[in-house]
């Protein structure tokens, strides 16, 4: 059967990337597809959101450089607080410049991305040149190292369409030892495949930003569906989550960030079990 129509805990038997079996054990053990995006910028609320959500997630992801007052024992808090209660961290860093460029990015800096984030995205647009330079530090990693390409964006207007969404899932094709799967709205085994391209192993994770059950959008061009729509449907297996949770307000409340966290694995987990089960 096509991946999205197995269970997550056989999917992670199968795997043969490190962080794609990690993260799918992960969501088995847990009972949870929900990604919270912690898009915040004092340190001070972003723990305070990580610690409400911790039980009720597979993966945080963090957009680091947003944060004010980062400082490395943020990174090695986040780490800490990952192994403590079974998460996966996904850096949003959306790498699109040269293999060259994109290794530095990745490894160097003040960041380090790659000692503490187990999985980090990028756009396929320079080439399969991004994958070889992002992966020549991933796959160095001893904790194996997972990638994620962009291959559609939740918001409107966007020019990952067509033949550049095509384009993505066969770069990822070739690499699929370091590509773990997709930023997407959809499944993509069909897109741009003949069927010799598919082989019976391949499985690519889906992560779909744009997920909302009580907005459609926002006014900067967001567009939301349901986890319904995106996991049932749309056979999605991460729904990412930011302002559904964290709310959008300038204080954080973390009763509020905790129950809405509930609601969205609760929402998640019930979309998973129906896909299954059809
Ligand atoms: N994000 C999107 N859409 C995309 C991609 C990334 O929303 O197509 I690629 C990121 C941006 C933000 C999070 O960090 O996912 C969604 O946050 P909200 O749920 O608050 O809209």
């Amino acid at each position: 059967p096509a991946p999205h129509l197995q269970s997550y805990k056989d999917r992670a038997d199968r795997h043969t990337n490190l962080a794609a079996r990690a993260l799918l054990r992960c969501m088995d053990a847990k009972k949870t597809n929900l990604a919270v995006s912690v898009d915040v910028t004092r340190t001070k609320d972003f723990f305070d959101i990580i610690e409400a959500v911790a039980p009720y997630v597979c993966l945080i992801k963090t957009h680091i450089d947003i944060l004010e007052d980062w400082e490395p024992s943020v990174t090695a808090k986040l780490q800490m607080l990952a192994s403590e209660h079974n998460f996966l961290i996904f850096e949003d860093r959306k790498f699109a410049d040269i293999g060259n460029t994109v290794a530095l990015q990745y490894s160097s800096g003040i960041y380090k991305i790659s000692d503490w984030a187990h999985i980090v995205n990028a756009h396929p647009v320079p080439g399969p040149s991004v994958i070889t330079g992002l992966a020549s530090v991933g796959m160095k990693s001893k904790e194996t190292r997972g990638l994620l390409l962009l291959a559609e964006m939740s918001t409107k207007g966007a020019l990952t369409t067509g033949n550049y969404t095509v384009d993505a899932v066969r770069m990822a094709r070739q690499y699929r030892e370091f590509v773990i799967g997709f930023i997407a709205q959809r499944r993509m085994e069909g897109v741009g495949a003949s069927e010799t391209d598919i082989t019976a192993e391949e499985d690519f994770l889906i992560l779909a930003p744009g997920v909302g059950l009580d907005a459609k959008g926002d006014a900067m061009g967001q567009q939301y569906r349901t986890p319904t729509e995106v996991v049932t449907e749309c056979g999605c297996d991460v729904i990412i989550v930011g302002r559904g949770i964290i709310g959008t307000g300038r204080d954080i409340d973390v009763e509020v960030v905790k129950r809405q966290a509930q609601r969205y694995q609760a929402a998640g987990w019930e979309a998973y079990e129906n896909r299954v089960a059809r």
